[in-house]
């Protein structure tokens, strides 16, 4: 007999009752799961013909755990809580079988240990990564997980996160069987019931097993040390090991109470949002309001890269990655074979850590196809372009590219400050032409900023993004403009670090202040890596095209002194030979000082908090700016392509999620007051921040 409700299924098979999860996409444990779970039991108790459970789940999860969507509304703490529904479990006179395929995370897998017996298919992936979000498992995992498998494999995964292969934990003492063939897992799983069902009861209950380990006072002492240094911005794994100990030392219903203390301050932190928001930002980011999810995609097997510089052989790497031929073109046999020789370095690096097989090195760089034809890039269904950064060069490659390339081939260009518009006009295909800006290194970096041009066409759009997630890639579309999203608004950043310089500061402490604020490195320090030349070639062209943005010379001056950088043994900073440390330069520093003289600027003390405001609202503001104009289509973009291409710090999840956190009211008040100061005409403020601000809103809702 089959009773489904919303969802949950209930069946029963020759006095076996099936609960089955049916909340797709991935049976997340919302409140309607959550209830018809406990009907689903008291059915199960209160029919005689029913002797034993099976819990189980629809479609491609047993259960990725708590429904985060329900986080912070009153849905996630209604009852059944996940805490009841699991005592439910527990507490059932007849015995429940959890049936694991695919997934069991968080809550799911919290909710199968309060099963009396588990069974697994091969291949499901076992996980508590609640800490991934923040917060620590809120419904019995730090409870259970040590009593089931140990304190020190529970520890490990309830800190990491990390998902674990259930038939790697064939023999933990997780599973009572794990099923090889998935496809067997039902089956098995109701012969395993029936079995259960004809024995006495009571039935094994994991809450009530002992958790032996010889010192967990020094191994938990270990976990505290080793997370020190990875967790210095992260309160979660801390408050794990805190709850994982606390039922070591008190037993379980003490620590059960506990894990909650926890969970309810770790749900509320700043962390947790930020982590949360990163977690559905780059889920949000592959959706396109205007192209449907079902869009039909492009076929793309081969592909080619135009250019083996830098670029062109990180692209390519990406690509053969991922198990897909690569023709690789270049126009010099001795670039070609430079390209392919760094290629090949840079494996041999990973092979080098033991992070990569020798023969999976050889399986990949056979993958790659050089060439000096463009005959070669006929039968590719994409073709990355990635040659020298100026309009004619792209020009000429993008007519060959029109003449040679199938129909239906994806052309796209890795152009980081081009109009993508412009590209396309050079064939007689635009709608087939897109931008694919990676961040160099190119196959390091997450990022890919996804330009899409005037008439790029939607399914080039949606193949573009899916191929982006076979590659690994978290990417963002962006429309046209100059800078697209991520190099746009770091302009108006490095403008104000300029400035700031002129005013009173010096280049150590501003790198000191927003690093210290969480960034990887600060806009000086990252400049002498990347190369101030590559700035001043921006800032020339700038000052041609747009003569009203004015910037701080001091940078220049840099650079007619031929101080590049990291390449040329100094720039902001003094480098030695062999050795990266950025020393603060006594040089620099007094040229800095001369030039506010020069310019009749009073020098002044600017705090760290002025500094901080200055460099990410300015990110705030032009970020605003790029919303309004629609270059983006969500804050969340925005902050994906912060975290993700340019060292903003994960913990604070963003800019726009910063300032939301914040207060645009205060962001708003802080801007005007930069406004009115010297320099100001750079804060021209966003509209959208005063409107946010008067409603009492922020940009993440
Ligand atoms: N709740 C709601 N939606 C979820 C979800 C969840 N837990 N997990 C995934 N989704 C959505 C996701 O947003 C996307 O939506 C779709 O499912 C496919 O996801 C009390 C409180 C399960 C391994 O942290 O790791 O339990 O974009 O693209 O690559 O202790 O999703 O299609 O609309 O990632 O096959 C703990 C998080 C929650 C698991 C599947 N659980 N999820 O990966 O698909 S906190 C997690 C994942 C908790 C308890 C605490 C992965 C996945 P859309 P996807 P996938």
């Amino acid at each position: 007999m089959a009773v489904n409700d919303a969802a949950v299924g209930y069946t029963t098979h020759d006095g076996v009752a099936v609960i089955t999860l049916n909340n797709p996409p991935v049976n997340g444990l919302g409140l309607s799961t959550r209830a018809g779970i406990v009907a689903g039991l008291e059915r199960a108790q209160n029919d005689a013909a029913v002797k034993a459970i099976v819990l189980t789940g629809a479609g491609k999860a047993f259960s990725g755990g708590a429904d985060i969507t329900e986080f912070n509304t009153p849905k996630a703490t209604q009852e059944p809580t996940l805490a009841t529904v699991i005592k439910a479990v527990e507490d059932s006179a007849k015995p429940v079988v959890a049936a694991i395929h695919s997934v069991a995370m968080g809550g799911g897998l919290e909710l199968a240990l309060g099963a009396h017996y588990r069974l697994a298919a091969a291949g499901a992936q076992i996980a508590l990564p609640e800490v991934k979000l923040g917060i620590l498992p809120g419904a019995g995992g730090t409870q259970r997980l040590p009593r089931a498998i140990g304190l020190e494999a529970s520890l490990n995964m309830i800190v990491s996160g990390a998902p674990v292969l259930s038939e790697k934990l064939a023999d933990s003492g997780l599973f009572d069987e794990v099923v090889a063939n998935p496809a067997e897992l039902a089956e098995a799983a109701l012969a395993f019931a029936r079995k259960a069902g004809a024995k006495e009861g009571p039935h094994p209950k994991v809450r009530e097993r002992k958790i032996e380990h010889p010192n967990a006072a020094g191994f938990i002492q270990f976990a505290r040390n080793s997370v020190a240094a990875i967790a210095k911005n992260f309160p979660a794994p801390h408050k794990c090991i805190d709850a994982v100990e606390a039922g070591v030392q008190n037993g379980f219903d003490k620590g059960l109470a506990f894990e909650r203390e926890c969970f309810v301050a770790l749900v509320q932190t700043p962390e947790s949002r930020a982590l949360r928001h990163a977690f559905f930002g780059e889920r949000a980011a592959s959706k396109i309001p205007d192209v449907p999810s079902d869009t039909p995609v492009r076929e793309i097997n081969q592909v080619g890269v135009v250019g083996a510089g830098t670029m062109g052989g990180g692209i390519a790497m990406n690509f053969i990655n991922a198990g897909m031929p690569v023709t690789l073109l270049e126009t010099k046999q001795e670039a070609l074979d430079r390209g392919l020789a760094t290629i090949r370095k840079n494996y041999e690096a990973s092979v080098r850590k033991g992070k990569l097989k020798p023969e999976v090195m050889e399986q990949r760089m056979a993958l790659l196809k050089p060439t000096l034809s463009y005959d070669d890039l006929r039968q590719a269904d994409l073709i990355v372009e990635a040659v020298f950064e100026e309009l004619g060069v792209k020009e000429q490659v993008f007519r060959r590219l029109d003449e040679v390339a199938k129909p239906g081939a994806i052309l796209a260009s890795n152009t980081s400050t081009l109009d993508v518009d412009k590209i396309a006009a050079f064939t007689k295909r635009p709608q087939d032409v897109v931008g694919m800006h990676f961040f160099s290194p190119a196959n390091v970096m997450k990022l890919l900023e996804v330009v899409r041009g005037r008439q790029t066409a939607k399914d080039v759009l949606a193949t573009v993004m899916k191929l982006a997630k076979k590659i690994k890639k978290t990417a963002v579309v962006s429309g046209v403009c100059d800078g697209f999203i991520g190099n746009r608004m770091v302009e108006q950043y490095v403008r104000q670090a300029l400035f700031m310089l002129e005013e009173g500061a010096l280049p150590a402490q501003v790198d000191r202040a927003i690093e210290k604020f969480g960034f990887a490195m600060g806009p000086f320090r990252m400049s002498d890596l990347a190369g101030n030349d590559i700035g001043w070639a921006i800032r020339k062209r700038r000052y041609v095209e747009r003569p009203d943005m004015h910037y701080s010379k001091i940078a220049d001056r840099l650079c007619e002194l031929g101080r590049f950088g990291q390449k040329t043994g100094g720039g902001w900073y003094d480098y030695k030979a062999g050795d990266r440390t950025a020393y603060p330069s006594s040089v620099v520093d007094d040229m800095i000082r001369a030039y506010s003289k020069e310019a009749h600027v009073e020098r002044r003390k600017i705090s760290d908090e002025e500094i901080v405001e200055r460099l990410v609202f300015a990110l705030v503001n032009e970020g605003a700016k790029i919303l309004e104009e629609g270059i983006a289509s969500k804050a969340s973009d925005i902050d994906m392509v912060y975290l993700t291409g340019y060292g903003f710090p994960l913990y604070r999840g963003g800019p726009m999620l910063y300032a939301d956190t914040v207060g645009l009211y205060n962001v708003e008040r802080a801007i005007r007051r930069y406004a009115a100061r010297p320099n100001g005409d750079a804060w021209k403020l966003a509209p959208g921040i005063a409107k946010l601000a008067g409603e009492g809103r922020g940009f993440n809702g």
